[in-house]
């Protein structure tokens, strides 16, 4: 028999390991993690005693009557947040002044000792079926401090706080996040006891339990706070994540309040953390009549989706409840033009229709037409080994481009460290300058810059952990 030369079939071996899927780099998202990245902008709303007595922290002694909406309507709320793009809602069922919004058995400080439906009232479930109905998603907020119980601070509130957890996970539907406050402790009425109360809340509230009480009942939720989180707070409530933003993590950072490594996560961390922005469209948190010219502006809420959508993170956009108990028409108008604009923007993306090329494809299937369409499960991807290359877009004819959209293939990782801009114009390739640094990118990175013109765009990735996967590259 002939003797095949070793050369062919290495290239043979090359070529068969070239066409399967890059291995990952670092730790990958979970299923859950995935889905919930894909949410992007889903809305906060705060409502409670603190919204009838101008306050952001009851100090938990508020009398429960003074509670007292005049026109409720939780389908306008979901109404206002859809118009605006809102995928989902959290609604804040217990603050830290421990009035609950649903008629729980573990105390009498809740709505059923309210004016509100003679007593009859139940906003959980009322807001839960008008986001069934109108198909948006749903979760709850509920603050682990507590100011109104006599037992804060001691092992009999931990145990009614994880029945309150039980309660709202198991009467309400599937919930898509749950949200474990990070406030903690201090002063409070405390039933009456008036004092100031410390615990470690790594270990006071056994958040590992909490986390099986949720899952238990909704095995979906995404978790935010606590110990054990599927997901990681921004480290600032102003609307920003840092320009360099690994959703990778290091465990041993999650109970430390570091705002640095929050809102940059580790280029090596061993865990996938994916971050959340929270931030409300008016100064507080809670409703207040003196903040109604205080709306942010169209303005302020685009740099807010350009530096967390757009850096990786998912928006969670805070609008408060009125008095009445509807979402002010201020902020439900500006909110609206918000999303028009948005949608007026990436309304057109310019790169379809270009010639794409790179300087390394790993296979066919891994072509980089693939940046292209809309199926996410298709990507660009390069040989083993090969981690920086270049992607270049041939425009029909001359094209005013003014941001960019980029997104890895996070199924198989967080990999890109750096890259940089070029066009084409004239027989020349001239850097685009950008305000910002571009180093990751992730779930998804946005850019602008200043409007200019080009033949050609090229995408250079100077530096990545593993092999470059890429899904999506659109030019607006
Ligand atoms: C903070 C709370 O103290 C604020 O009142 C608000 O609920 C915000 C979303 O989280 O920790």
């Amino acid at each position: 028999m002939k003797k095949i030369p070793s050369i062919f079939i290495l290239s043979l071996a090359l070529l068969a390991s070239c066409t399967k899927a890059p291995k990952p780099v670092g730790p990958v998202p979970t299923r859950q993690q995935l889905e919930w990245q894909q949410l992007e902008t889903y809305a906060f709303i705060h409502f409670g005693l603190n919204t009838f007595n101008d306050m952001e922290w009851g100090f938990g002694d508020t009398p429960s009557y003074t509670f007292n909406p005049t026109n409720l309507d939780c389908e306008q709320w979901v109404l206002t947040l859809k118009n605006c793009g809102m995928k989902g809602i959290i609604f804040t069922a217990k603050h830290h002044d421990g009035f609950c919004l649903w008629p729980t058995e573990t105390t009498e400080y809740s709505i059923k000792n309210t004016y509100y439906k003679e007593g009859h009232g139940d906003l959980v479930r009322e807001l839960s079926e008008a986001c069934k109905k109108h198909g948006m998603r749903f979760g709850l907020y509920l603050s682990p401090w507590d100011r109104n119980q006599a037992d804060y601070g001691y092992q009999g509130y931990v145990q009614v706080y994880h029945q309150q957890i039980k309660e709202l996970t198991s009467n309400y539907g599937e919930l898509f996040e749950f949200w474990f406050d990070g406030a903690n402790g201090g002063t409070g009425w405390y039933g009456g006891a008036n004092d100031m109360r410390s615990i470690v809340a790594e270990h006071y509230y056994d958040y590992e339990k909490a986390r099986d009480i949720v899952w238990s009942h909704c095995p979906h939720a995404a978790i935010f706070g606590g110990t054990v989180p599927t997901l990681r707070w921004i480290g600032n409530e102003e609307g920003v994540a840092g320009t360099t933003m690994w959703s990778n993590y290091h465990p041993d950072y999650v109970s430390l309040n570091d705002t640095k490594a929050l809102s940059h996560g580790f280029v090596d961390g061993e865990a996938w953390l994916p971050a959340e922005v929270d931030v409300s469209i008016r100064p507080g948190w809670f409703y207040h009549e003196r903040e109604d010219d205080e709306v942010k502006s169209l303005e302020q809420l685009t740099d807010i989706y350009f530096h967390s959508v757009g850096r990786n993170a998912n928006l969670l956009l805070n609008f408060p409840v009125n008095k009445e108990g509807r979402i002010p028409s201020i902020d439900s108008l500006r909110a609206a033009e918000w999303y028009r604009s948005l949608g007026a923007l990436f309304q057109k993306d310019l790169l379809q229709g270009c010639k794409v090329t790179a300087s390394n494809t790993r296979a066919s299937r891994f072509s980089p037409k693939c940046v292209l369409d809309e199926d996410d499960t298709k990507y660009w991807a390069t040989e083993d080994g090969i981690r920086r290359a270049d992607l270049v877009f041939e425009f029909p004819e001359s094209t005013e481009i003014t941001s960019l959209l980029l997104q890895e293939y996070i199924p198989l990782g967080q990999n890109v460290k750096h890259f940089t801009l070029s066009r084409y114009v004239n027989g020349k390739w001239l850097p685009i300058d950008m305000e910002e640094e571009l180093t990751t990118i992730g779930y998804m990175r946005l850019v602008r810059f200043d409007p200019v013109k080009v033949e050609k765009l090229r995408i250079r990735f100077w530096v990545a952990k593993g092999t470059l996967c890429m899904s999506k590259v659109a030019a607006y």
